[in-house]
């Protein structure tokens, strides 16, 4: 019995069970592995790292992976179906810590993440032979994500959203998280959008409470936003969580801000899952929206490199269902993020086809598939966001500074302004300090954040 009491292992339970069985096959995990097999191209082949438990030869451990994800169980069964052959996932490239696993298109339901995942994220995630295992990437070949619409705009949503030739979008959300009134959050919105920041997004946890309701806090955010666009000839727009407990009012929220003028809404996608995410995007189509994903909880499964899966392979699934802008991280900031696995994974968003990174990224032809954009946030201000540019190299982005505008000692409509001023700085090459002479806002930022990387 493997467990507190007994020392034996995993791999001497599994080979006692073998004698148990007198020495016959009761199991039949090696016919999942093969480094002959070749894959199909139009088969999904996984990438992951794994560690196998103590004392299990490699072998059995990626077996029991590619048996448990696709077709198989513990043991031998007299009776087989006929089409067993063609469904078995195979192992067929391995090292001490990484795999390759070949699963057949015939596996997967079309349109559907969830029955994805729940083969090559499901069960094996919790094996007792497997000590860790981390889904790294798949390559999702045209004949199954032909069946997907993608995001409306994309990268796009720069030009025909907000009628500029190059980005980045910025957006700030209303600082403390949660608190003021529906009425206080359209003022403060006002003061952002007037001091010349795109967007006001929601926080991940701003839905519609008794404090902030939300049909509220939307129709008088679309009365400061026609306001602010008056005043400044810009287009206004913000990501309004319409994340709820239930399909139904999620659409109905979703209509609600189309129905208000926005052009975006937003969604938590861990938190509402992805068939959530299939249907906001089905409406996404029908008003022309663009749909920001932030990525709450996603930290959970994404965060230990040893176990797990890569926020690389979420942001690729929430392309896939049709999120035009997902977080990706800052390198800088308050959140953690690999900078390797960040840019492998912007390329992935904005890119048409992409190849692969060694143990990062698997290759991806994205077809007709329109990109999505990464979001930068999680503890940006004005003194650092010149780095976090050089990291990301692109315009094709949004940036997101929450406390770093509200934060401002001069209050929300100053902190815009020497976020705004910032950005400008970069774009014209100058240092901030520099920058900061001439522009109150972003020196009175600089004199209270410096270059500091909040933690
Ligand atoms: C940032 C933020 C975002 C994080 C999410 C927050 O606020 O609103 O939710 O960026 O993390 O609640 O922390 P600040 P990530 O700008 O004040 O830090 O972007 O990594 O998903
Ligand atoms: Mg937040």
């Amino acid at each position: 019995m493997v467990g507190k009491k007994s020392k034996a292992t995993v791999a001497d339970v599994s080979k006692k069970s073998r004698k148990k069985g007198k020495g016959k096959k009761i199991d039949w995990y090696d016919e999942f592995v093969d480094r002959k097999h070749k894959p199909k191209k139009k088969d999904v082949v996984a990438l992951f790292h794994y560690e196998g438990e103590r004392g299990m030869p490699a072998k059995e451990v990626l077996g029991r992976i590619a048996s448990e994800s696709s077709v198989g169980t513990w043991t031998t069964m007299p009776r087989m179906p006929k089409n067993l052959k063609k469904l078995k996932a195979i192992v067929y490239k391995w090292n001490k810590d990484t795999a390759y696993i070949d699963y057949p298109l015939e596996l997967w339901e079309k349109r559907s993440i969830p029955q994805l995942l729940s083969g090559i994220a499901g069960n094996i995630m919790g094996m007792k032979a497997v000590k860790n295992l981390r889904l790294i990437d798949a390559t999702l070949p045209r004949e199954w994500i032909r069946d997907f619409k993608g995001p409306v705009y994309g990268k796009e949503a720069i030009r025909r959203i907000f009628k500029r030739r190059k980005g980045p979008i910025t957006s700030t959300v209303i600082k403390p998280k949660l608190g003021f009134t529906h009425k206080e959050h359209a003022e403060l919105s006002y003061e952002i959008w007037t001091g010349g920041i795109d967007c006001i997004k929601d926080d991940e946890n701003l839905t519609n409470q008794s404090f902030n309701q939300f049909k509220q806090r939307v129709r008088l955010m679309a009365k400061r936003r026609d306001k602010a666009e008056k005043e400044t000839g810009d287009v206004k727009d913000a990501f309004i969580n319409i994340t709820s407990g239930d399909l139904k009012t999620m659409a109905e929220r979703i209509k609600y801000v189309h129905d208000h003028g926005f052009r975006y809404f937003m969604i938590d996608v861990v938190l509402a899952g992805f068939p959530a995410v299939m249907t906001a995007s089905e409406l996404a189509h029908d008003y022309k929206m663009a749909i920001h994903g932030h990525r709450a909880m996603h930290a959970m499964f994404t965060r230990n490199r040893r176990h797990g899966m890569t926020m690389l392979f979420l942001a690729k699934l929430a392309r896939l269902a049709g999120v035009d802008q997902i977080h990706t991280g800052t390198v800088i900031g308050k959140l953690e993020g690999d900078k390797k696995e960040i840019l492998a994974m912007k390329d992935m968003l904005l890119s048409k086809k992409v190849g692969e990174v060694k143990g990062i990224r698997m290759a991806q032809d994205w077809g007709k598939i329109k990109s999505t954009m990464p979001v930068s946030s999680g503890g940006l201000h004005p003194g650092i966001l010149a780095y976090m540019f050089n990291i990301y190299k692109t315009s094709d982005m949004v940036i997101q500074v929450g406390g770093g505008t509200l934060g401002h000692p001069k209050g929300a409509h100053a902190g815009a302004k020497a976020v705004v001023q910032a950005v400008e700085a970069y774009h014209k090459g100058i240092p901030v300090d520099v920058y900061a002479k001439k522009h109150k806002e972003l020196a009175e930022a600089l004199a209270k954040w410096g270059h500091i990387r909040p933690v």
